[in-house]
């Protein structure tokens, strides 16, 4: 089985970026270890700190951003990075030409229960002209040179795109190199599944309301079949399941906070699995335009995600535009 710098170099991809990916992949490594050696590690609870997005930091939250941006501001092709865990970016080397953005340890929640978590990265290249600062992130998610996740789970996956397809590795344990278990992901653009956090119902748009309410309708509403619910509330373990074995992801617009009507964030979370989704044959939407055109004004921005098989998304989409969602065949997309 082919090992990742090789699959890197099968795709044409340059030497400054596959050391870039060849150091996510250390990190990678190092997380892994220390998620599965749970509570032995002494890593496991909470810390009595927020992060910038107000939300409480697990410990291994903290060590995963520490590891990773060290591990990345080591390598002189990294002249910024953008983390969920930090307020602003962090300058690496002057003469670096990638930024990365990442979620250190997505799904963190789940750390406690040993369940799926992950690390999502984005790779954009630093502008041709304009301030060393956080300006240099805001580029549409088009503008990503190579994305994707860890997931850690049962087995240690790296699931990555540079535009070519989208590629899965496996952390062989024994050896501890990740080795290509699958060479082209793709989404079927019909599905009978879904996954959103149902608990959120009453705070929708009408429109996804009535799109959720006429999944739950089965084979006796308009759309004349039954739906399957998954919610394993790590983006990275949902997201992992859809370029698997297939179906829609949302999570949409909020009425909790007028403040925060979204609650993922577009830099590290909406656009690395937009581009993966959409290299799998699926689209990615926020509800109102393609996620992959938004052109960010902080790096820390939330956004509303519909991503999925593409037929299914295009169906969310109609209810969406037409509030009352009835009538719905005879509404164009
Ligand atoms: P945490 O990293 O704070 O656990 O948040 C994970 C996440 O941002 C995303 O990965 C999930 O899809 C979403 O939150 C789950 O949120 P809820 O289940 O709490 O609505």
């Amino acid at each position: 089985m082919q090992r990742l710098t090789p699959t890197l170099r099968n795709d044409q991809v340059d030497e400054a970026l596959i050391s870039v990916i060849n150091s996510l992949q250390t990190c990678a490594k190092e997380i892994s270890f220390r998620v599965g050696q749970g509570e032995l590690a002494g890593v496991l609870g909470s810390t009595l700190s927020e992060n910038i997005q107000g939300e409480t930091q697990k410990k291994l939250d903290i060590l995963s951003n520490q590891l990773i941006k060290e591990i990345l501001l080591e390598c002189q092709h990294v002249a910024a990075v953008a983390s969920e865990e930090e307020e602003g970016i962090v300058l690496g080397h002057p003469e670096g030409e990638y930024l990365v953005a990442f979620d250190p340890l997505d799904g963190s929640s789940n750390i406690d229960i040993n369940s799926m978590v992950g690390t999502i990265f984005s790779i954009l290249p630093v502008p041709q002209d304009g301030p060393r600062d956080a300006s240099m992130f805001l580029q549409p998610g088009r503008n990503q040179i190579a994305a994707g996740y860890i997931l850690y789970g049962p087995s240690t996956m790296m699931v990555f795109t540079t535009g070519k397809g989208v590629r899965v590795l496996t952390l062989d344990q024994t050896v501890g190199e990740f080795l290509v278990t699958n060479l082209n992901l793709t989404i079927e653009p019909e599905t009978t599944e879904f996954a959103i956090n149902m608990s959120n119902f009453r705070h929708w748009q009408e429109g996804m309301q009535n799109y959720i309410d006429d999944l739950l309708a089965g084979t006796s509403g308009p759309r004349a079949k039954n739906f399957n619910m998954r919610w394993v509330a790590a983006m990275v373990a949902d997201v992992h399941r859809i370029l698997c074995r297939g179906g829609l992801f949302a999570y949409p617009w909020d009425a909790r906070s007028m403040d925060k009507p979204y609650k993922l964030r577009l830099l590290y979370e909406g656009n690395p699995m937009a581009w993966l989704v959409e290299q799998a044959g699926g689209a990615a939407h926020s509800g109102e335009e393609r996620i992959l055109d938004i052109v960010p004004t902080d790096i820390h921005q939330r956004v509303g995600v519909i991503l999925g098989a593409r037929n299914e998304v295009a169906t969310c989409l109609r209810y969406l535009r037409y509030e009352e969602g009835s009538q719905l065949d005879s509404k164009p997309v």
